[in-house]
């Protein structure tokens, strides 16, 4: 038998047994043999999906100063923070694929990487911070409470942490809602506003319609992914509507009414070729977010240096010591 036989029948027992771990449902390891497509497809969405934590920081981060007491600011202020630890274990889960978190940044600030298009719209009024809570945390929730039986081992297992925190940051936007529903006529057209300005580009965070995603087939049969993006943006309008009956708004969409032959809301398409702008750069905030995000990193390169010097630092005084 000739070697490349040899290595050729390896890699298609290692092929077989990696098809029957996704087909029993159990968790590929960073250490198991996975195809270079599932490390890539993987590297790819936690990737973006870290990148979108740590730029998400900044349409709510710029209202901190501006929130209109205590409560609110530590309230924000914690959310924010939140977000930050997640983007931390998303890039440690990337880590564990072998991916270089220095790298994954460079790549996201020179736009080779994604992040997510919802934070490439501006936050006009205090009633945004409560909007990103309530629709943007509960789309969120929508499409990664199912991450949390991805096949990748350590993915599924950063989503459980980080959807414990979503729920509360998605209540923690509704009870914002309320109270400003319960106040004045301004308050309540802000409310509305926000809600106008948001719900579209919320309906667009689960992706472009099934038909026009080029990843979600190998995705699914892959058990990164377990839903369609269109799926889930459907399970997200169900549970909104009545959410937002209770608040008291309308959502813009005047082809939205309940079904009942589907048993779901029917609802208007979204313009999706605004999405793909927005993707591919051209939003309303895209290269101001790029900016703050480069300029944050540069002006931490210094912390950086002093981590590295000072871990170097202990290294050295435990190899000393042993
Ligand atoms: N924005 O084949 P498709 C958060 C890209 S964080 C930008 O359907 P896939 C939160 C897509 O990457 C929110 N790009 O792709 C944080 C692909 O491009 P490439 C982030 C998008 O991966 C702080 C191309 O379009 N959540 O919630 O199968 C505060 C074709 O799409 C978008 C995650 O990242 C978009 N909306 O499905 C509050 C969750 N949609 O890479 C909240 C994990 C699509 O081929 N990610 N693209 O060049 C996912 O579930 C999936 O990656 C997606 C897209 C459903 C987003």
């Amino acid at each position: 038998m000739t070697t490349q036989a040899t290595t050729g029948d390896a890699e298609a027992r290692l092929q077989e047994h990696f098809d029957a771990t996704i087909g029993r449902d159990q968790r590929i390891e960073p250490r198991d043999w996975m195809p270079d497509g599932y490390r890539r497809t993987l590297i790819r969405q936690i990737a973006q999906h870290a990148h979108s934590e740590i730029i998400g920081m900044q349409p709510e981060g710029q209202w901190i100063t501006r929130a209109p007491s205590l409560r609110r600011k530590a309230i924000l202020l914690a959310k924010v923070q939140d977000e930050a630890g997640h983007g931390l274990y998303l890039y440690s889960a990337a880590e564990t694929l072998g991916a270089d978190r220095a790298e994954l940044t460079e790549m996201l600030i020179d736009g080779r990487q994604k992040y997510s298009s919802i934070f490439n719209y501006p936050t006009l009024t205090f009633a945004d911070v409560g909007v990103i809570g309530w629709l943007v945390d509960g789309a969120a929730i929508c499409n990664q409470v199912p991450l949390c039986r991805s096949s990748y081992g350590p993915y599924a297992r950063a989503m459980i942490r980080i959807c414990k925190e979503e729920s509360f940051h998605q209540r923690q936007g509704y009870e914002l809602l309320l109270t400003m529903m319960r106040g004045t006529d301004a308050q309540r057209e802000m409310v509305q506003d926000a809600v106008n300005r948001w719900w579209w580009p919320s309906l667009m965070m689960f992706g472009p319609p099934d038909d026009a995603s080029p990843n979600s087939a190998r995705s699914m049969a892959w058990k990164i992914k377990r839903h369609s993006n269109d799926e889930l943006r459907q399970r997200f309008v169900d549970m909104t509507v009545p959410q937002a009956e209770k608040l008291g708004v309308t959502l813009p969409d005047p082809e939205l009414r309940w079904n009942d032959e589907r048993g779901h809301y029917d609802f208007g398409a979204p313009d999706w070729d605004e999405l793909r702008r927005v993707i591919s750069g051209d939003g309303p905030c895209n290269a101001e977010r790029i900016a703050r995000r480069r300029a944050a990193h540069e002006e931490g390169a210094w912390v950086r240096e002093a981590a590295a010097a000072y871990a170097a630092k202990r290294a050295a005084g435990r190899r000393a010591a042993a």
